[in-house]
């Protein structure tokens, strides 16, 4: 027994670290101002439009002080089907004129970040507030929030982090609408369906699109003894390489030397073909254009 309760304690002391995450914390004393609210550290750590003083215009005063913390995280994704990452809250109000700290818990092993977009630009560079890191880490910024109503868009800006679901609305006042594919809160712009088979969505895809039947291709009463590969760049790249060639004949002479003279023929008949294909091909993909 007393062995049994030995090994459940050496377990439970270390089984410890796994129970309590250990975050890295940014502190802003540590991070480096490189002026205009940009601060950064030597981790990784980084805060853009920092902004804890300065009144936007049109706010006489600061109306509240609000703190809020938000995690980001692949977890957070697991109840938003499709979805690989998501912050643990997706929409946020506040009044006009709030002085906001953000405490941004980042809970992964890779880079977020919680990016406000469409502040404006006199205050805060490129109308940006940016917290970003490297988790698991924390890292705070504070904002003074405009007046008016408006919905922002908050979202983490490495790439596809947003399409895969870390994307949230952060409402001023009354906000002014609501932003598409935040997961739980607006339909996704693009709905995914797990059922349709291909055929199906490239019909429906078709259906939507309004397109006119497939045209089908005129088949040639005589056709052509060598086929030309389909391709696109054929015509053009090919008609400019035979039109340099003929302009510099003259040099051809000297591939001709040393050719028996059948073999001469041979390939300038051959080349004469081409040429009369290509011509054919032309007037087919004008009459395309045409008909289109
Ligand atoms: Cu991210």
């Amino acid at each position: 027994m007393m062995k049994l309760v030995s090994v459940s304690v050496f377990v439970a002391l270390f089984s410890l670290p796994a129970f309590a995450q250990n975050y890295q914390d940014h502190d802003a004393g540590m991070l480096m101002n490189h002026g205009d609210g940009h601060l950064m550290d030597m981790a990784g750590g980084m805060v853009m439009g920092n902004n804890s003083e300065i009144l936007p215009g049109g706010c006489d005063k600061i109306a509240e002080t609000k703190e809020i913390t938000v995690h980001a995280g692949h977890k957070y994704a697991e109840k938003f089907p499709g979805r690989m990452f998501a912050f643990d809250t997706q929409e946020f109000q506040f009044k006009p004129c709030t002085k906001l700290t953000v405490h941004f818990i980042n809970d992964d092993s890779v880079r977020h970040q919680w990016m406000m977009h469409g502040l404006p630009k006199y205050l805060y560079p490129k109308g940006m507030f940016h917290l970003e890191v490297s988790g698991p880490a924390k890292i705070s910024g504070t904002l003074i929030l405009p007046p008016g109503d408006k919905t922002y868009l908050v979202h983490c800006d490495i790439a596809q982090h947003m399409e895969k679901g870390m994307k949230a609305q952060l409402k001023v006042g009354k906000g002014d609408g609501d932003l598409p594919s935040i997961p739980n809160v607006t339909a996704n712009t693009v709905q995914d369906d797990y059922k349709i088979t291909l055929p199906e969505l490239l019909a429906k895809a078709h259906e939507e699109a309004n397109l006119p039947e497939p045209v089908v291709e005129p088949v040639l009463a005589v056709k052509p003894t060598v086929v030309v590969e389909e391709n696109s760049s054929f015509s053009g790249v090919t008609a400019i390489g035979l039109a340099l060639g003929i302009l510099v004949a003259p040099a051809l002479a000297r591939k001709f030397k040393g050719m028996t003279v059948t073999e001469i023929i041979a390939y300038l008949f051959d080349l004469n073909k081409k040429l009369i294909e290509l011509s054919i091909e032309t007037v087919q993909r004008l009459l395309k254009m045409i008909q289109k």
